[in-house]
């Protein structure tokens, strides 16, 4: 940017019910900060059936999708923007594979291996993509200063 400050990524971090019953919450925004991330915004709330449907309409014809919806409703979560260089990909790395199980044998050292529990109770989201990063963090705190724009009005 005109700065010259690198170009710093968002991406929206979730804390599944799991994650908030379980008091995984200070843990994992440790490991959050110890990984060069910044919590800009943060909020705790309900997903009830409707919005928990919205947020993972892409998986709306998967098998799973009944139960998902009933997980993600079972408790509040905790939703957080993160900002860092490359914070999308970064994000999904600390947070390892889908399967709990499996990334307590593979990434022992990511975030669902520390508190995950299988394939469906995977303790945390992150986004897959920069644009399912701006749709998932409008989804919860509204507009956001669009791309270009990163880096230079980037108090949100
Ligand atoms: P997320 O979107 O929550 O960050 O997870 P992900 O990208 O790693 O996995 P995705 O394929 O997007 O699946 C979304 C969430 O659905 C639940 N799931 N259950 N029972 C199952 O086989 C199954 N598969 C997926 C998980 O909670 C998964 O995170
Ligand atoms: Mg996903």
């Amino acid at each position: 940017s005109s700065n010259g400050s690198t170009e710093e990524e968002k991406t929206l971090a979730m804390i599944k019910p799991d994650g908030v019953l379980g008091n995984y919450t200070e843990r994992i925004k440790m490991v959050i900060v110890e990984s060069g991330f910044s919590i800009i915004r943060e909020t705790i709330t309900q997903l009830d059936e409707h919005r928990a449907s919205n947020f993972y309409v892409e998986h709306s014809s998967k098998s799973f999708f009944s139960g998902l919806i009933k997980y993600m409703t079972s408790g509040p979560v905790l939703v957080m923007i993160l900002k860092k260089e490359n914070a999308v990909a970064d994000w999904r790395t600390l947070i390892g594979p889908t399967d709990a199980q499996k990334a307590k044998i593979t990434h022992p050292h990511s975030i669902r291996a520390m508190c995950g529990l299988d394939s469906e109770k995977n303790c945390v989201h992150g986004s897959d993509s920069l644009e399912s990063a701006q749709r998932e963090i409008s989804f919860f705190f509204g507009e956001i200063s669009s791309g270009d724009a990163v880096g230079e009005h980037d108090e949100l």
